[in-house]
């Protein structure tokens, strides 16, 4: 399988910017060069070239809505496109308001032909704001309510149908920061999350066993990793820090553990923000840690 690396400079959807500058760090910190080093067939496809960011505040409780739908028109496209010619999109993102466009085209492709899809979503938050409830409009905090049909049309209806995906079909986890209004929608929504209080409980394998339970051949795996799902001791190079995120140990564990299902299909890399940065050290680590999701193990037992 060949995978394709799509970039989306941009910080439309974020709070901060520097975003924008997440697939540069990336290739920077060698990612196509270290999945290579994996026998792997990379393929760097080059950047998506969507709307500034015209940094304006929100307009009805959102920030850009129009450059966002822009943006994730353009990432959901490139995602289709990469499906339908049989290889693996890995999205180098931009803020987290990209996987509402990379999901989507990953849901209407499993549904095409026949697939499950399972949504790992890694992350420090729930991301499932609604304009009601977010506190700041920023719709790097929504995309999650919109593939679940809760949101403005132009993003709900992104591909012509909504919803693009059941709550049933997304598991979160690294979860510690939900707003309070976002809270009460995620409950009623059934989201299953595995927050840090259920890591510190029972641990990141028992999390992850059960968050990847029912995963079969039949299944498409994609992984959301939001960079700010690390804690931000080892991960500092995003905009949203929230501390008590996994350490690296863990952070290890839940990808290899992914990649132990084999049913890996298409992955999202989103927040890293080189702006708040040491010299690449968040963009290297996760290089480190999306190796580990393509099979690189320290296990001797194999
Ligand atoms: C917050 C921050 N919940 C918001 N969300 C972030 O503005 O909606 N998501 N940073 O990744
Ligand atoms: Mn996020
Ligand atoms: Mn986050
Ligand atoms: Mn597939």
């Amino acid at each position: 399988k060949t995978l394709a690396l799509i970039g989306a400079p941009t910080d439309i959807g974020a709070g901060h910017r520097g975003a924008v500058m997440g697939p540069e760090a990336l290739r920077v910190a060698g990612l196509a060069e270290a999945l290579r080093g994996r026998g792997l067939e990379v393929i760097d496809t080059g950047n998506l070239s969507g709307p500034a960011n015209p940094w304006l505040p929100p307009v009805d409780g959102y920030r850009h809505l129009e450059q966002v739908v822009a943006w994730n028109r353009l990432v959901m496209d490139a995602v289709r496109d990469q499906l339908g010619q049989g290889r693996l999109p890995v999205l180098m993102g931009g803020d987290h308001c990209l996987g509402l466009g990379s999901i989507t085209a990953v849901a209407r492709h499993c549904r095409e032909t026949g697939k499950k899809l399972r949504v790992i979503w890694l992350d420090a938050h729930a991301d499932f704001n609604t304009s009601d409830v977010t506190p700041s409009g920023n719709v790097h905090g929504m995309p999650v309510a919109c593939l679940c049909g809760v949101g403005p049309r132009p993003l709900t209806h992104l591909d012509g149908d909504s919803p693009a995906m059941q709550p049933d079909q997304i598991r979160q986890i690294g979860i510690r920061s939900v707003d309070q209004g976002e809270k009460r929608l995620v409950k009623e929504y059934g989201l299953d999350i595995y927050d840090m209080r259920y890591i510190d409980e029972f641990g990141m394998k028992r999390a992850m066993e059960e968050a990847l339970e029912g995963i079969d051949e039949q299944t498409h795996v994609h992984v959301s990793f939001d960079v700010d799902f690390l804690d931000p001791s080892i991960a500092p190079g995003v905009g949203t820090t929230v501390p008590g995120g996994p350490n690296y140990r863990e952070a290890q564990l839940v990808m290899e553990m992914i990649a132990d299902t084999g049913r890996l299909a298409s992955l999202d890399i989103v927040e890293l923000n080189p702006a708040f940065d040491d010299h690449n050290k968040t963009g290297l680590l996760a290089v480190d840690l999306v190796e580990s999701l393509f099979g690189k193990s320290t296990l001797m037992r194999d």
